[in-house]
């Protein structure tokens, strides 16, 4: 049961169509396989999403603290020693979607050595999500298309709206649009990526009180701090912190300072275990959340389902699953199925990924030696 080697590969896969957003766009998956070997010849998986706009990690960087840094501290310990993985992990700095790789590479090869799923080892509590799909910025018409094929191919009935581009004549005017194109059984929610200022957040949410959104994500920044707590004050549903709230103790002191009243929880960059803590912490403090989206390839929304569907709190809400939709491929050998708007865990030891090893040869950057 012991950590034998780790393997950092990064790989780049198109997107169909770009992803856009207030903070930035992706339009090509350049993330990285994270592989733990254990010396009982078991293989966790789990990938590290690059997101410089969001954490200041790269391809490169991630891939250079994991074999520089981290695989020479933890090889030779203990799957089971989670928390000493961490400590020593915490030792440096930041880095969230590097160590979260690891956390959730580790967790698979407990589950496999087990012979459990995750989902059962970290709560068990279902096996499946509703799925909320995310709607980067395009012309409102193409944003109400791509909702409507979304509902009509995969049964999806969530959608959050990416606004903070301009408030009145353009992103109030999508929101409209796709309310009225999609009737009232569907839900809706925003999220600005902190493209709006509080005044503006809250003109706008003031112009949309008949389109019954559910969830106001990072409308502002954090960092306007007096404003950004007049906001949730006044805001008339759940306000969500993001990227404004990446571990632990940010979401603390968000929920406690007023910064948020909900939370968005991303195994991307806080793994399995400080998922749980965030989980548990939000729980303790009454504060609802959501499972997010990281722009996860098949890997990482596994992962996030994972876990998601492990706890009764995370179900509550749909979780932001779909948008390896619009990557051109996946490393997976069994691609995801969404089917009647859900997506279902792996019924498999572990958390069921397996990587086909064609399309890793094909993607990934390195010599693979
Ligand atoms: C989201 O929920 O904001 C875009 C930027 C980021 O950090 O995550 C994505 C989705
Ligand atoms: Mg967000």
């Amino acid at each position: 049961m012991k950590i034998s080697s780790i393997e950092a590969i990064p790989f780049a896969i198109p997107y169909l169509k770009p992803l856009r957003f207030a903070s930035g766009e992706v339009d090509v998956a350049k993330h990285v396989l994270v592989r733990v070997r254990s010396d009982d010849g078991l293989i966790g998986v789990a990938e590290a999403p690059a997101r410089p706009f969001t954490y200041g990690e790269t391809q490169e960087s991630i891939v250079a603290v994991i074999e520089t840094i981290f695989a020479p501290q933890i090889v030779g310990m203990s799957i089971l020693d989670r928390e000493a993985i961490h400590a020593a992990l915490d030792r440096t700095v930041a880095n969230p979607t590097a160590k979260s790789a690891l956390d959730m590479a580790v967790w698979d090869l407990i589950g496999q050595t087990l012979g459990q799923q995750v989902t059962a080892l970290l709560g068990g509590y279902s096996d499946s999500m509703r799925v909320s799909h995310m709607l980067g910025f395009a012309e409102p018409a193409k944003m109400v298309a791509e909702a409507e094929r979304m509902r009509d191919t995969f049964g999806i009935t969530t959608f959050k709206v990416k606004v903070g581009r301009k408030p009145f004549g353009l992103d109030v005017e999508v929101c409209r649009a796709l309310r009225e194109a999609l009737g009232p059984d569907i839900e809706l929610y925003v999220d600005g990526n902190r493209g709006w200022t509080p005044s503006e957040s809250l003109r706008a949410l003031n112009a949309m009180s008949d389109l019954d959104l559910t969830l106001a994500e990072e409308l502002c920044p954090a960092d306007d701090v007096l404003g950004r707590k007049w906001l949730v004050e006044n805001c008339p549903v759940p306000f969500v912190a993001d990227e404004s709230a990446t571990t632990p103790g940010e979401v603390t002191r968000e929920l406690l300072s007023g910064a948020a009243n909900a939370v968005s929880i991303k195994t991307a960059r806080t793994g399995f275990s400080h998922s749980q803590r965030i989980l548990f912490q939000s729980d303790g403090l009454g504060a609802e959340v959501v499972m997010g989206n990281q722009i996860d390839g098949q890997i990482g929304t596994l992962c996030t389902v994972t876990f998601g569907a492990a706890f009764r709190s995370t179900t509550l809400r749909a979780g932001e699953l779909s948008n390896f939709l619009d990557m051109s491929d996946d490393l997976l050998t069994e691609p995801l199925e969404i089917v009647d708007g859900r997506l279902s865990t792996r019924q498999a030891p572990g958390t069921g990924i397996q990587i086909d090893p064609e399309k890793l040869a094909k993607y990934r950057l390195d010599d693979g030696n």
